[in-house]
């Protein structure tokens, strides 16, 4: 009897110290399993005499329906706790304000190429695009420049190696040193009439400086139809830039429109000078008022006030010839402007190397 009711005690104490239902399962095994205390008890009753065996199995018998009472509700108030618990974690506060999340954006040279693209686009023409690494009959060759010739020397070219004693490579590769090739990758398997620009990357092997990069962009034109003259390269490139600084930029730095710079009595000006190119004849170059000093000026101009803005001329008949076209058939006129240079007109932007700085102080302002 005495043992009874210290193993009572006992259980009663170890249930309510139970911190878990894995701890409450322990006590379970150790009063009541198959050789828990109070089972033991139970199953020695049969070597008792009657009497005995009476009294202590009433009292052995309801000592085991009071611990398994206990254990029950002590597992109901743990499980209630553990749910509380994962109810807490889970809890949402809708009143925390939310975490920013930090958005890039295109870059300005990017942002500028999609407005000429744009522009160019309601005009008629479509856009193409040519590969960067490039054969040398592509870039020199078929534009009328043949191995040599001493204008190669115009642009510094980047040539790739050869791989050694590989006698399949009938044509050197280099990275192109312009967007022209693609006139010709263009018109070889189109015929005309047709009206491209052509957005893309460049390479040459200068001396970088306020406006000069080793890697620049260039956005390539073509236009060939029937009786197309200069009067027509004048009127688009004329209503190009009429369009392109008509309308301020989008982001911090907005230049002045050309009517407002007009009523200030600084109009943006645009002039041909007669140039050489060996695909085009006759061929100029197209240069506007340096609206980074408003003519005045500065580095960016190398002091002539005067931005050179693209290459241009009528396509030279040795081109329309190395696609298989008659130049007696067809005219056309082609340029090859420079895009950082618009994007630095646009933005008024004094050097050109802080397009590839990556310097986020600069890029941040677009
Ligand atoms: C050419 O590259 C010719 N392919 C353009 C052309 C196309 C002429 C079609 C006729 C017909 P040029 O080397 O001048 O020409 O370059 C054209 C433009 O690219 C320049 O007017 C200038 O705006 C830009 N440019 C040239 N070199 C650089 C440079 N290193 N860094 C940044 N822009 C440059």
């Amino acid at each position: 009897m005495v043992k009874i009711i210290s193993l009572k005690k006992e259980a009663q104490k170890e249930i309510k110290k139970a911190k878990d239902l894995k701890e409450l399962d322990q006590i379970f095994k150790k009063y009541l399993g198959k050789r828990g205390k109070i089972t033991q008890i139970l199953r020695s009753l049969k070597k008792l005499k009657k009497e005995t065996r009476i009294k202590i199995g009433k009292e052995a018998n309801l000592l085991k329906k009071i611990v398994e009472e206990n254990i029950r509700e002590k597992a109901e108030k743990l499980k209630e706790k553990a749910r509380a618990e994962i109810l807490k974690k889970e809890q949402i506060d809708v009143t925390v304000p939310g975490k920013k999340v930090i958005l890039g954006h295109l870059h300005p040279l990017t942002q500028i190429q999609r407005k000429v693209e744009e522009v160019f686009q309601s005009m008629g023409f479509s856009v193409v695009e040519g590969p960067e690494i490039e054969t040398e009959w592509y870039n020199f060759d078929a534009l009328n420049i043949p191995k040599d010739h001493p204008a190669r020397d115009f642009w510094n070219t980047l040539w790739l190696k050869k791989a050694t004693g590989d006698r399949r490579q009938e044509t050197r590769l280099l990275l192109r040193t312009h967007t022209s090739p693609v006139q010709v990758r263009f018109m070889g398997k189109n015929p005309p009439p047709l009206r491209i620009i052509v957005p893309g990357r460049v390479f040459r092997h200068e001396a970088t400086d306020a406006s000069h990069e080793v890697n620049f962009y260039q956005i390539e034109g073509l236009m060939v139809d029937k009786n197309i003259s200069v009067a027509n390269f004048k009127a688009i490139i004329q209503k190009f830039f009429k369009k392109f600084f008509g309308k301020p930029a989008r982001g911090p730095l907005r230049p002045r429109s050309e009517a407002s710079e007009a009523r200030q009595g600084r109009p943006i000006k645009i002039r041909l000078r007669p140039s050489y190119f060996p695909f085009t004849e006759p061929s100029f170059e197209v240069d506007m008022t340096c609206l980074t000093c408003r003519g005045k000026g500065c580095s960016a101009c190398q002091r002539t006030g005067w931005m050179e803005m693209m290459g241009a001329g009528m396509v030279h008949p040795n081109v329309f010839k190395a696609v298989g076209l008659n130049p007696k058939d067809w005219q056309g006129f082609a340029f090859g402007m420079g895009l950082d240079r618009l994007a630095m007109m646009k933005y008024k932007i004094n050097d050109i190397r802080l397009f590839y700085s990556g310097d986020l102080r600069f890029l941040n302002q677009f």
